[in-house]
């Protein structure tokens, strides 16, 4: 199996204490978390794989929809990488298991004018993200964490992870995308936080733009 192993710092932060090692891993305004803190806005949907489906619609060539077996036959890669909430908690080298957005997307026609995607789960949770975002080669949709069975807080049977972006867009239970041809705001998007979220540039806010 491939395995990649993510390194978005770019330099170091000198607002933490953290030491060279660390201080250009986290992020400005974010410390260590203990453990693997869980953070859902609402309840915890239980999906199992035998009812699960995922839909692709919008911006497409073709509506699609595809099961559990669908993606457990698409190239499966291991992944490390650092996550980011904005609350400012942090948790460094989180091992994950999963499908590359990259690969995934072989299935996939788009439409030359989409540009936006908005990410949508099992509960109703959303969070919108431009397709340059999206696209990149370290995205994953993850059904594996430290080895074992993705658990349902923190996303199972199946999220996205998006690395180089605070974890609200990280979606937990993801169950489809929608290709726009244009921004729309997902749930924390249209409530206060970010457009787009960056760590290292500490895009937390609306009011920031
Ligand atoms: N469907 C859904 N996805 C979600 C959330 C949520 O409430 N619902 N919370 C987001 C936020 S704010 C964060 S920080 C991460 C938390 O992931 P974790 O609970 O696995 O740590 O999931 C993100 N994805
Ligand atoms: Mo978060």
């Amino acid at each position: 199996m491939t395995r990649i192993r993510i390194r978005l710092n770019g330099y170091a932060n000198s607002s933490t204490n953290l030491g060279p090692e660390l201080g250009d891993r986290v992020p400005p305004g974010q410390h260590l978390a203990k453990g693997f803190p869980v953070l859902t806005y609402g309840e915890t949907p239980s999906v199992s794989p035998s009812n699960w489906q995922f839909k692709v619609w919008g911006l497409v060539q073709e509506e699609k929809s595809f099961t559990w077996e669908d993606f457990m036959a698409m190239p499966q890669t291991d992944f490390t990488a650092d996550f980011h909430c904005v609350t400012t908690w942090s948790k460094l080298d989180v091992q994950w298991t999963g499908v590359k957005v990259t690969d995934f997307m072989q299935s996939i026609q788009l439409s030359p004018n989409a540009v936006h995607v908005m990410e949508h789960c099992y509960g109703g949770y959303t969070t919108n993200i431009a397709m340059e975002d999206f696209l990149r080669e370290e995205n994953f949709f993850a059904h594996t964490l430290f080895g074992e069975p993705l658990p349902p807080e923190h996303g199972g049977p199946l999220r996205l992870v998006v690395p180089h972006l605070y974890a609200w867009k990280s979606a937990k239970w993801i169950n489809g995308l929608e290709f726009l041809n244009k921004q729309e705001l997902g749930f924390w998007e249209r409530n206060g936080y970010h457009e787009r979220g960056e760590p290292w540039a500490e895009e937390r806010y609306s009011s920031q733009y």
